[in-house]
């Protein structure tokens, strides 16, 4: 049925705003949203395993036909909010979500929408179709390069590789530009500042209290932050001398282990513990010849192990687990449910190594709140915000702890686990997260609201990256590249702050989770697997999805309605003390 049908089998005129019309009207666009789903999920998953002119084309159209209902939508919604005192809940929640629930919001004008449909689908592949040579016959994917940047302490080879991969966004930096103004149109277009103002209203709270409340979050954990940085500054110091890694400073961005120096666990061999007893889980893949499926297999245990289902056998039929040799793909890691209830899928080209069994953990958390969720209606179908579904797979991170390992006979009962590496390691990946996946939308927010003007991309870039991580680039850069645009997320237009929100969370859920499970001492070594009572309790916000807003679904689990940053600070304040006698004389800061 298209639209008009459907406002007129609905009883609709554009006069008749009335409660109960509002009602038939959501009640009609949810039936036929959900109608539409599963084959547009279909293209879009052909689109990120095929990378063809055919598949983006489909794709394409289908996405600008999907914009005009969601348009049309949004513009019927804000009028029935008009009368939103009158409204039942569902039905007001509803509407806000047609109204707003945008992360690309079309223009009105149909040109400029085919306009941005083409760049929304267009951007991305170029990305995903990135190869760097560093020689006339070697030419690297983005995982080869990533495990040279994990695993090489070669300097030269760490710039080379660095600079190599920033050659994949120059090239769409003039359609990024271009599609920041057209979102921004189609922002205006929907009654909102700008497309940042969109990306905030999304929390049930007003845009600018959203803002207020990372701040205050990212300054609760910046004396922790401040306190890694120094001393892996100097470890890096140590390491690598004056010339490449100085002692104060900023650190330059090529040595910590990671792509983007988002997290830095794999320099975790230069902190000086190398002799300590945690398990290098790494080495345990090779060694047991653990395969990419198995290491799967271990991460749907864990879910078992609480009480959760199997995944379904489609799962492992329909998931792309590996990169294929034969065809471009989306290769960033993603879970998809293709019909909102069991055809859950993986995607991701998985590599034999920590880094990759921690995402794995990340991805079944997205199936399984996905299949929680699946008894809602379905505009519900979906995290209390989008912070939870970014933390739930890494709340059981923080149960791959020595009591884990033992259970699954990784480590032998004897082996004494030292605490302070065990929590160093960690903070390396979750504490490095949290001032990089704040400042991501930062940089958003300002691109979109005209204060990083389009020839001052990589100066604001580089900008926020000193003033909140303390890292500088290796080399000059310049506004002829577009370093933003190296990081997926970008030119993939898929908003960041849930991942810095995950931070906070995952930690709340942990200690809530661990209480639930019985366990007392310190939350660090705290392992719910196993715990069906922990699996329960979080199960029970799971299948809320977003029908309550989520102070409420976080209530459920954690007792508190707040977002608290404490869980994080007391969960590494052993570390935190050790930290500052590490770098007791030192000269922190940058
Ligand atoms: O993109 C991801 C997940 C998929 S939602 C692998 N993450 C962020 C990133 O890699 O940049 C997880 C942590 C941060
Ligand atoms: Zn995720």
């Amino acid at each position: 049925m298209n639209l008009i049908a459907m406002l007129m089998a609905a009883g609709l005129s554009s006069a008749a705003v009335t409660p109960e019309a509002a009602r038939e009207f959501v009640q009609a666009v949810e039936q036929e949203s959900y109608s539409h789903y599963t084959s547009d999920a279909r293209l879009a998953w052909i689109n990120a395993t095929y990378i063809t002119v055919d598949s983006q084309a489909l794709l394409t159209e289908a996405n600008e036909e999907s914009q005009k209902r969601s348009l049309e939508w949004a513009r019927q919604a804000a009028k029935f909010l008009e009368i939103e005192d009158q409204l039942d809940y569902d039905t007001r929640r509803k509407l806000g979500f047609l109204a707003r629930s945008f992360v690309m919001p079309p223009p009105n004008d149909p040109a400029l929408l085919s306009e941005m449909s083409e760049l929304q689908v267009g951007i991305p592949a170029q990305y995903s179709s990135y190869r760097y040579c560093r020689s006339e016959d070697e030419c690297l994917d983005f995982e080869t390069m990533n495990n040279i940047m994990g695993t090489s302490r070669d300097p030269q080879e760490l710039l080379d590789i660095w600079q190599g991969w920033r050659g994949v966004s120059p090239g769409f930096r003039d359609d990024y530009q271009r599609l920041v103004e057209l979102m921004n149109v189609g922002a205006a277009d929907l009654g909102f500042v700008d497309a940042g103002e969109l990306w905030r209203s999304g929390y049930d709270m007003p845009a600018d209290g959203f803002a207020a409340e990372l701040d205050r979050l990212v300054g609760q954990l910046s004396p922790l932050y401040e306190a890694l940085h120094c001393h892996v500054r100097a470890q890096l110091n140590a390491h690598y001398g004056d010339e490449i890694a100085p002692a104060t400073g900023p650190i330059p961005a090529h040595l910590l282990g990671n792509m983007w120096a988002q997290t830095w666990s794999n320099i975790f061999p230069l902190m000086g513990l190398e002799e300590a007893n945690t398990v290098n889980i790494t080495e345990v893949i090779e060694q047991r010849g653990i395969e990419e499926l198995d290491m799967v297999r271990i991460a749907e245990d864990f879910f078992v192990s609480l009480g959760f289902e199997r995944l379904p056998e489609t799962f492992w039929e329909r998931s792309l687990f590996l990169r294929p040799q034969d065809r471009n793909v989306v290769c960033y890691a993603s879970a998809w449910n293709l019909d909102t209830q069991e055809d859950v899928r993986l995607k991701m080209c998985i590599q034999r190594n920590e880094e990759d069994f921690s995402t794995l953990h990340h991805e079944l958390g997205h199936n399984y709140y996905q299949m929680a969720y699946n008894q809602q209606d379905f505009f519900y179908r979906a995290s209390a915000n989008d912070g939870f579904h970014e933390a739930v797979g890494d709340t059981l991170s923080l149960s791959v702890t020595p009591e884990y390992f033992r259970r699954l006979g990784w480590m032998d009962e004897q082996t004494q686990s030292d605490d302070i590496a065990l929590l160093l390691k960690s903070a390396l990946d979750y504490v490095a997260l949290v001032p990089w996946t704040y400042l991501v939308d930062q940089w958003r927010w300002d691109v979109f609201n005209g204060e990083i003007a389009a020839d001052e991309y990589n100066q604001a870039w580089w900008d926020l990256r000193l003033k909140y991580q303390g890292i500088a680039p290796p080399v000059a850069r310049d506004e002829t590249q577009f370093d933003a645009g190296a990081k997926y997320h970008v030119p993939a237009s898929v908003p960041y702050n849930r991942y810095f929100l995950a931070r906070i969370l995952q930690f709340q859920f942990h200690r809530s989770l661990c209480e639930e499970a019985g366990y007392q001492g310190p939350l660090h070594l705290c392992s719910i697997y196993g715990s069906e009572a922990a699996g329960e309790k979080l199960n029970a916000m799971l299948q809320m999805g977003a029908s309550r807003p989520w102070p409420e679904a976080l209530e459920v689990l954690t007792g508190s309605r707040q977002m608290d940053a404490t869980a994080m600070a007391d969960y590494y304040a052993p570390l935190k003390t050790w930290l500052d006698e590490q770098n007791e004389g030192r000269q922190c800061g940058w």
